[in-house]
């Protein structure tokens, strides 16, 4: 099966070569499933890493909630997703100026030196994305940023408005790859897709397959539901690493995406 022919417009609409890596992992293994492994320890994050990464497309990390960093503990876990062929996505939010958020991929974590995406909220102005792209090329290196163009959990300040400065700001930037997207409201998501046109993606958290209630303030909704509004990944965390079958879980989210993308 080719990329090209499963993501369709998609593919040849999207000029991040991230996106293109994305897709391309998606379609060998057949899931849409970007992995939020938000674990305390590095032994534990290998470990979900070996269980789950022939279900998973991308790994995203909260590389300041592990209790036990070290640069040498923390090289573990990137090289074991490196061997699952995923890509690293810190889920940083960076928020700062730009010359700020520029010295902020390197510090204790270093994040410019592994990370392949990162996170950044677009309220600090638009020059947050070229301090970003500026920390990964003090280290010669070329990453992707997501947006938050919307979030899953209640009450956020994301308006209408916010979420269409986001997009232009997205939109003419190739550092951009695409925009966090609130996956438990389909409506909200195909919403988001109608402005962000083809070119970049939308991943989206806030996806459970028992869509009830998360808990502070979490919302939930439907894998597939995401992924047909028009979402390209859909961000799981406690469905997978939570569940007493992580291998079974992570296949079921890999299934219903998939499945939902061939009828998109
Ligand atoms: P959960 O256990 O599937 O609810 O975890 C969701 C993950 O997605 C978690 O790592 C959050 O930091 C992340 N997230 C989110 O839940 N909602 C958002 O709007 C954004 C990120 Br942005």
């Amino acid at each position: 099966m080719q990329a090209a022919d499963v993501w369709g417009s998609r593919w040849s609409s999207t000029a991040h070569p991230l996106s293109h890596r994305f897709m391309e992992a998606a379609v060998e293994k057949q899931t849409l499933v970007v992995l939020a492994a938000d674990l305390e320890t590095t032994a534990e994050l290998v470990q979900l890493i070996n269980q789950v990464g022939p279900h998973i497309a991308a790994l995203k990390t909260h590389v300041d909630m592990v209790e036990d960093y070290s640069k040498e503990a923390w090289r573990d876990v990137v090289e074991a997703a490196h061997r699952h062929g995923l890509l690293l996505f810190e889920d940083r939010k960076f928020a700062d100026i730009g010359r700020v958020s520029q010295t902020q991929m390197g510090g204790v974590y270093d994040i410019r030196s592994w990370a392949d995406i990162v996170t950044a909220h677009r309220v600090s102005g638009p020059d947050i994305v070229d301090g970003i792209a500026a920390g990964w090329d003090d280290v010669q290196r070329i990453g992707g940023i997501f947006l938050l163009a919307q979030m899953s959990s209640r009450g956020n300040l994301l308006t209408e408005s916010y979420t269409d400065e986001t997009i232009s700001t997205g939109a003419s930037s190739p550092h951009v790859m695409g925009y966090i997207g609130n996956g438990s409201s389909p409506d909200e998501v195909s919403s988001l897709r109608e402005k962000v046109g083809e070119g970049k993606m939308i991943w989206t958290p806030g996806v459970n397959l028992s869509a009830e209630e998360g808990i502070l303030g979490q919302r939930y909704g439907h894998p597939s539901d995401a992924i047909k509004a028009g979402s390209d990944a859909v961000i799981v965390g406690s469905g997978i690493h939570k569940s007493d079958d992580p291998v079974a879980a992570a296949k079921a989210y890999a299934d219903a995406t998939w499945s939902a993308l061939k009828t998109r």
